[in-house]
């Protein structure tokens, strides 16, 4: 493989690296450039200089014609391509990159475009210049015009050789220039010192202006030429553009590596900026998750809490209900006694009556306050709501209501009638009923005999013995009812709790759901990510090995 063809190559192998990479499109489209050039072999020489240096009239007398405006202000900005040895005079104008005029004979323009950027390709069939050489007239530099200087460093980056026009007047580039030079890294390329209006200089001032040139001028040229517009002399400048198309090939081969490393150093510039900068941003998904964890915990402790204060509550309203049970049988005693001495036979439905009335009674208080506190348990969860932070997912909240709605049906369930509570009731009572229940048993074991003895052996029976056997039945009475209550309560509050844990453990099982799904995006979003990276690395290693490719 030729050299051309392996740069070429390696251009063609770069541009496929870098092509879809959208922050390396200009680069992209600088590479595309560099491979036309070379493969058109068109040489771009700019004549550059401040203005008035007369590079316009220089190009005027190349054409043996004044096409080209002089002494234009340098307000105004036109680029001219002068093309020679083509098949036809002609002349097309472009503005902003579109053609606005054809013109097919070369004469002097006259510009009506006072805005954008114009582009004059003035072709000749003049052979005074080989063809794929393209001289180029530009406007002058300027300091000040801004925009100027931008389409000239943008146009500068196609110059192959430069052409620095120096008024033999002036005798040196100004600082302008140098700066420029440097700026736009035109020192790299070939530099050739065109002195213009050499007819007002004697042989002996061109010889100083010469000396000066090879030995004292800021930049450092390679070849120093004299020319005259006025006067035509332009065999010097013929004869430099001729050997500078002789070599024409190595010159376009020269300044596409050069270009090309260029490029290629400046791209993975780029990259690696890129790679410092980017960052991987999982922190909305991480606070998010961080928040749902809290909520889980916050919403178990709290449900915790209120039901653990509730059970607390029910263990004082049992105490509280067995006490009033006791009381109230109790205050019964002396009557009881009574009824054992005048009436012996009715005592056995007397006990009875009075414990299943004050069962009914004492359970009718207990589910008024049972009724209570399950509102208030119900009101306290709905307060978890209002008190955990739960924004972000209004599922939960909506499960929250749901429990609050789940409690309160609980509460209909246990309070209506037929409800748990009436069981219990009819728990209580049927434990106590005389034929097959405790309360059977209590009279058997304790109030028959006091019938009997009373009945009996009436003198013999002190009141107080009666009254004691009355309260060891009632004491029995008591610890059973307490037992049953115990039992049935715990019944309660256990199918509370688990209804509101079972309903707590599905809105548990969302948010674990939304913080699977959120793991997942992050897991997602950071694989991405270290491919993303990778895949820049990647492509940065490939540029470097082309550009340790690049040892022509
Ligand atoms: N004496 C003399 N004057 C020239 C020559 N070339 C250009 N000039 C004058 O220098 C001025 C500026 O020329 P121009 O071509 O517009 O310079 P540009 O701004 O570099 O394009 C004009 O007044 C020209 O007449 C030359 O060879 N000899
Ligand atoms: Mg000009």
């Amino acid at each position: 493989m030729g050299n051309l063809q392996k740069l070429q190559d390696l251009i063609s192998q770069a541009m496929a690296v870098i092509g879809d990479i959208s922050f390396l499109s200009e680069n992209q489209k600088r590479l595309e450039e560099i491979l036309s050039k070379i493969s058109t072999q068109e040489l771009t020489l700019p004549l550059i200089g401040e203005f008035s240096s007369g590079k316009s009239s220089l190009v005027n007398s190349l054409l043996g014609k004044e096409v080209v405006a002089v002494d234009v202000l340098p307000t105004t900005f036109t680029v001219n391509e002068i093309y020679f040895s083509s098949d036809a005079d002609r002349i097309e104008i472009y503005s902003d990159g579109k053609m606005v005029e054809r013109i097919d004979e070369l004469r002097k323009v006259d510009f009506k475009f006072d805005s954008g950027d114009i582009l004059v390709k003035i072709y000749t069939t003049s052979d005074i210049l080989p063809a794929g050489v393209k001289i180029v007239d530009l406007p002058g530099l300027s300091s000040t015009i801004e925009r100027h200087n931008k389409v000239l460093v943008d146009y500068i980056t196609k110059a192959d050789a430069v052409l620095l026009v120096v008024d033999s007047n002036q005798a040196t580039v100004t600082l302008t220039t140098k700066n420029f030079l440097e700026f736009t890294n035109l020192f790299k390329h070939e530099i050739y010192l065109v002195y213009t209006k050499s007819d007002l200089k004697s042989e002996f001032e061109r010889a100083e202006l010469f000396n000066y040139a090879a030995t004292k001028m800021p930049v450092k040229p390679e070849k120093i030429i004299f020319t005259s517009a006025k006067e035509n002399y332009l065999s010097e400048f013929i004869e430099l553009i001729n050997s500078i198309n002789d070599r024409k090939a190595d010159i376009l081969f020269k300044n596409a590596v050069n270009d090309f490393r260029n490029i290629c150093n400046v791209v993975v510039e780029i990259i690696n900026n890129n790679i410092n900068l980017s960052k991987l941003d999982v922190k909305e998904i991480e606070d998010e998750l961080k928040k749902l964890n809290e909520q889980i915990d916050l919403l178990e402790s709290e449900l915790r809490n209120r039901i653990n204060s509730f059970e607390d509550r029910l263990y004082n309203l049992n105490k509280e209900t067995v006490r009033n049970f006791e009381e109230r049988l109790q205050r019964y005693s002396g009557r009881l006694a009574t009824i054992a001495f005048e009436n012996p036979d009715s005592l056995e439905n007397a006990f009875d009556n009075f414990v299943k009335t004050s069962i009914v009674e004492v359970l009718d208080s207990y589910s008024q306050k049972l009724n209570v506190e399950v509102g208030a348990l119900s009101k306290e969860i709905q307060g978890i709501a209002e008190s955990v932070d739960i924004g972000v997912t209004s599922t939960i909240k909506g499960r929250i209501q749901w429990i609050t709605n789940i409690v309160l049906v609980l509460l209909v369930d246990i309070l209506a009638p037929g409800g748990i509570l009436q069981a219990v009731v009819y728990t209580l009572i049927g434990n106590f009923d005389r034929k097959i229940g405790l309360l059977g048993n209590i009279i058997d074991r304790v109030i028959e005999p006091i019938k009997n003895l009373v009945t009996e052996l009436v003198k013999r029976l002190t009141r107080s013995y009666v009254e004691t056997k009355i309260n060891e039945a009632i004491k029995e009475v008591v610890r059973e009812f307490e037992n049953i209550l115990v039992n049935e309560s715990r019944n309660i509050a256990e199918r509370i709790k688990s209804e509101i844990y079972k309903e707590f453990e599905a809105s548990k099982s969302e948010i674990l759901n939304s913080i699977m799904v959120l793991q997942d995006q992050k897991r997602k979003k950071v694989d991405e990510f270290n491919a993303y990276l990778n895949s820049l690395k990647d492509k940065r290693d490939k540029i470097i090995e082309i550009i340790k490719e690049l040892s022509f």
